[in-house]
């Protein structure tokens, strides 16, 4: 059944100019839905519109809005299943998958819930007497939030939740590739009781996002910027918010490495490389880019890592495979390129995966889609291109070194800093690693991707600006602090002017 969708501005339909067809990267000739898109007037009404009922939806009581967070997550819990079929569906990814990713939606809103009830300002002591000072967080406003839609409903709850709960409105601009997930979602967000025009939903492309968020700016009607996707479209993002003075949350690429050390239980290497690779067909912002394996150890390594990735089941993503297809036609047209680059300037064969122009793609029975080979390719030369460029599919490089100060100025080579692991069985290696990494997070025996739903989420350099989103962290975007002092003396006391001497 195709589903038609368009975009909704404070509870009614808006209008479109175009269409997209979103597909089944499985099966290339199931259309999921037509997607109406907007453009960017219809965008930045809709910013208009959710400034509007933002002043109401803040001055709900945060206890209240907590309320609406834990009916959302009770929603979700109770449409769990649909929804994950819907997401494997749409983009391909393995159920298992896309059930734990519908999962993090319910992690989120059971860690937000509570924050209605807390949302803890402080009362801080005064220079001077019969003076109080207080802290206040204030919601920003309107939070426009562009997401991926390799995570079409997880990472946008990373933003979505936390905004709500302290009280801002949201106009959310999804992935046209995942729209009928961020529809399905955005329909459970409102049920749970969202008033209308607190959260609406726009579906446009780059072009007519970027220019309706352009003029919104400029109008005054956004007051953060949630971005999750490319470090490119990162960095236009972050020029556009830096001519408005505002600095956005976002939350970019990666080229995350996994360091192997040579006393490292290689059996629980090799299966965290394979799942850090190639789950989720290397297409999550903290997939693994490059193994850098330490020398005593890289043979075996990689004779154990080559026959797990022959064994690894690549499918349909309906049933139990470690990757199903590529998410979407444009990211495969991107990643065939990255191949046919590669290929002249790697021997890349054997039995860890062989990419020959004419046939990259995992054919087999039944498959209709946009499948392919995990790909490993050893020695691969610091100043490559595959090594120093997120592909965002299932191609793994492997480097070697000798000493943990040359293995960690290899990880920091590509200047992103999303995820990073190692593995090691020594203590003092492993916080040596966390302190040298440039990325915002390490893992010690574990994959590079998985993160959970309650620590800082988020990276530096090429993979974001520093902010972090998940847990308490991700406050701070969606709210500034506000400090207040209240005088009760009777009389105008100076700071720093009538301070009593010491
Ligand atoms: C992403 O790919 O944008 O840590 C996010 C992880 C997931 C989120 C990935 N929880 O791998």
């Amino acid at each position: 059944m195709t589903r038609h969708i368009v975009s909704v501005v404070g509870g009614k339909d808006a209008p479109s100019t175009g269409t997209y067809a979103s597909t089944n990267p499985a099966q290339l000739s199931e259309t999921v839905a037509q997607v109406g898109l907007a453009d960017a007037d219809t965008f930045a009404a809709a910013c208009r519109t959710a400034k509007e009922a933002q002043r109401e939806w803040a001055r709900v009581p945060a206890p209240v809005r907590g309320r609406v967070i834990a009916s959302i997550g009770r929603l979700v819990e109770a449409n769990a299943e649909a929804l994950a079929r819907l997401v494997t569906k749409e983009i391909g990814k393995p159920y298992a998958e896309a059930l734990g990713e519908v999962r993090e939606i319910v992690d989120t809103c059971d860690f937000f819930l509570g924050e209605g009830r807390r949302l803890y300002g402080q009362t801080v002591p005064s220079e001077m007497p019969d003076k109080n000072l207080f802290t206040f967080r204030n919601p920003v406003g309107v939070a426009a939030v562009i997401t991926a839609g390799n995570f079409p409903v997880a990472v946008p709850s990373w933003y979505l939740v936390p905004a709500l709960v302290a009280g801002n409105a949201i106009v959310w601009k999804p992935a046209e590739y995942s729209a009928a997930s961020a529809f399905a979602m955005y329909q459970l967000f409102v049920k749970a009781g969202l008033p209308e025009g607190v959260l609406n939903i726009v579906f446009a492309d780059g072009k007519e996002t970027f220019e309706g968020l352009e003029k919104a700016l400029t109008e005054g009607t956004v007051h953060k910027v949630g971005f999750t996707g490319s470090s490119e479209v990162g960095r236009r993002i972050g020029e556009l918010c830096g001519r408005h003075l505002q600095s956005p949350c976002l939350e970019l690429g990666g080229k995350n490495p996994m360091v192997i050390m040579p006393d490292a239980d290689l059996d629980l290497a090799v299966e965290g490389a394979l799942f850090s690779g190639f789950g989720t067909a290397g297409q999550r912002c903290t997939s693994l880019g490059t193994l850098i394996v330490h020398k005593d150890v890289h043979e075996e390594f990689i004779e154990r890592f080559s026959r797990a990735v022959q064994n690894a089941k690549i499918g349909d993503p309906a049933k139990d495979v470690l990757a199903g297809p590529l998410l979407d036609q444009k990211f495969a047209d991107r990643y065939e390129e990255f191949l046919t680059w590669i290929q002249p300037h790697h021997e890349v064969s054997g039995p860890t995966g062989r990419i020959t122009a004419d046939n990259p793609r995992h054919e087999f029975d039944g498959a209709h889609g946009l499948y392919y080979h995990p790909v490993v390719v050893d020695n691969v030369r610091p100043d490559d291109r595959i090594f120093l460029e997120e592909t965002f599919g299932p191609i793994v490089g492997v480097t070697t070194f000798t000493t943990l100060d040359e293995a960690i100025e290899l990880a920091n080579r590509p200047g992103y800093g999303l995820s990073s692991s190692i593995y090691t069985t020594d203590p003092q290696a492993a916080f040596r690693f966390r302190e040298g990494i440039s990325a915002g997070m390490v893992s010690v025996n574990n994959s590079t991707s998985g993160a959970e739903a309650h620590l800082p989420f988020g990276g530096n350099g090429k993979s974001g600006n520093g902010s972090r989103q998940s847990g308490i962290w991700v406050l701070d975007q969606f709210t500034r602090w506000q400090a207040m002092n209240w005088d009760h003396s009777g009389r105008l006391q100076k700071a720093q002017m009538d301070v009593a001497d010491i």
